[in-house]
This record gives structure tokens, sequence and C-alpha cells, in this order.
């Protein structure tokens, strides 16, 4: 086999191997302004005057919905979902989609808290999607970042971050959800954006196919470095 099939043999048998390991899925950016009925049980709001505890907008920054907010700006694109978090638990945001059996999925959210105090407490779950919610297969809970005096009075903007789960799904149904877990009126103010799922390879054990390119790249990797 000449050089040039051997390179040729390589790239493809890389790029299989790197095609087969994961895909992500943009789930809500909330670009679009609104969201679908029944995917919370937040109450949607108009932000004149200050929006209220339990109610959520989706705007492009947090201080035009509540004057006592830092002026967040979204974290991906112009839109983002701000809330003044309920006094009782609930979803912030569900949706449930189709996906691979027995496939590793990560989902992924940004957050930011808008207040200076009272962080929220959220938790990411996947459920399997079977009946009206599914299982829980797994969650987990984190607080979101808390806004700090900034100039004139006001606050500045607190970091966006990034929290993640991950499940194995047992049917190709899987339901995502943010869920609220903090019941207090003070703070409890946050910012959501840019959620996300990778799907991992269907199982950790690569197949016989894939060993196959693997090895058919190494090998090709092995004579060329001979040459
Ligand atoms: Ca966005
Ligand atoms: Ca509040």
């Amino acid at each position: 086999m000449n050089n040039f099939l051997f390179r040729s043999f390589l790239a493809i048998g890389f790029l299989c191997v790197i095609a087969g390991r994961s895909s992500a899925t943009s789930i809500q950016n909330f670009e679009a302004g609104t969201v679908s009925p029944g995917s919370t049980s937040l109450t949607l709001s108009a932000c004149v005057p200050d929006i209220s505890e339990g109610k959520y907008a989706i705007v492009s920054i947090a201080h035009s919905c509540h004057e006592a907010w830092a002026p967040t700006m979204a974290q991906s694109g112009n839109n983002f979902l701000i809330a003044n978090g309920s006094t009782a638990v609930g979803d912030v945001y569900t949706q449930t989609l189709t996906v691979i059996t027995n496939t590793n999925n990560i989902f992924s959210a940004w957050t930011t808290g808008l207040y200076s105090t009272g962080a929220a407490v959220l938790e990411l779950r996947i459920y399997d999607g079977i009946g009206v919610l599914g299982t829980l297969l797994n969650s987990t809970q984190f607080t979101t970042n808390l806004a700090a005096p900034g100039t004139g009075g006001g606050l500045a903007a607190a970091a966006w971050e990034q929290f993640s789960v991950t499940a194995l799904t047992t049917s190709n149904t899987i339901t995502l959800q943010v869920f609220n877990t903090n019941i207090n009126a003070i703070g409890n103010d946050f910012g959501l954006d840019s959620l996300e799922l990778v799907e991992l390879s269907q199982n950790t054990t690569p197949e016989p196919a894939t060993f196959l390119l693997a090895g058919s790249a190494l090998l090709g990797l092995m004579v060329l470095r001979r040459k």
C-alpha cells in the first residue's frame, strides 16, 4: 500500500472513531423569546412593575425586569430566562426528547445570580421519560453565583457558571429538568441560558469495528514513522 493510501486510511480511521464518540444538541437557548406551554411551572410576566416571586420573563438584560437586579446579559445570543424564584419548589424548565437507549448523556445549563443575597439553589435532573415525568436517573444540585456591589450604588453582574449531570438512558425517551429547590422570597433570583445535551457513545466498550479502525490508524502511524 502506498503512502497516499496509508494516509487516507489513517484519516478515515481517526474520523470514524471521533464521530462515534459524541454529539451535542442545543436544548434551549431562549433566543425565540418564548418557551412551549407546560415547559415551566413559573408564570410568564411583564417586567413592569418589578417582577414578583414565581414569575419569569425572557429578556436581553435582567435589570429591565427588576430595579434591584444586576445588569446581567445573556450567556448566549441576545436572550435568556430571568426568574424571581418561586416560594414553592417546582420546575423552572422541563423538556422531553428522543435519544438512543443505553447511552450516556450529559445535560448542562448555564446559570447566574441576579441579586446580592439569597443564592438560588437549582437542581439539574434527568428522567427516563417514561410516563408523565419518568423515573429519576440522576440529579445534581448547585447554587448560583451572587451579584456584587458595582459602581454608582448598583450591582455588577455575577459570572455565568455551567453545571451538568450525567445519566445512562434506559429507554429512547429522556426528560431533562431544571428544578427550583429554594423557597425563599429574599434573593433566589436567577438567570438561565444555554441548555445543552451531549450524547456520548452508546456504551463504554469499543465495538469490534471501532477496534479495527483504531488499529488500522495505529498501524498507519507506525508504518509512517518507520519511513
Ligand atoms: Ca441565549
Ligand atoms: Ca426573590
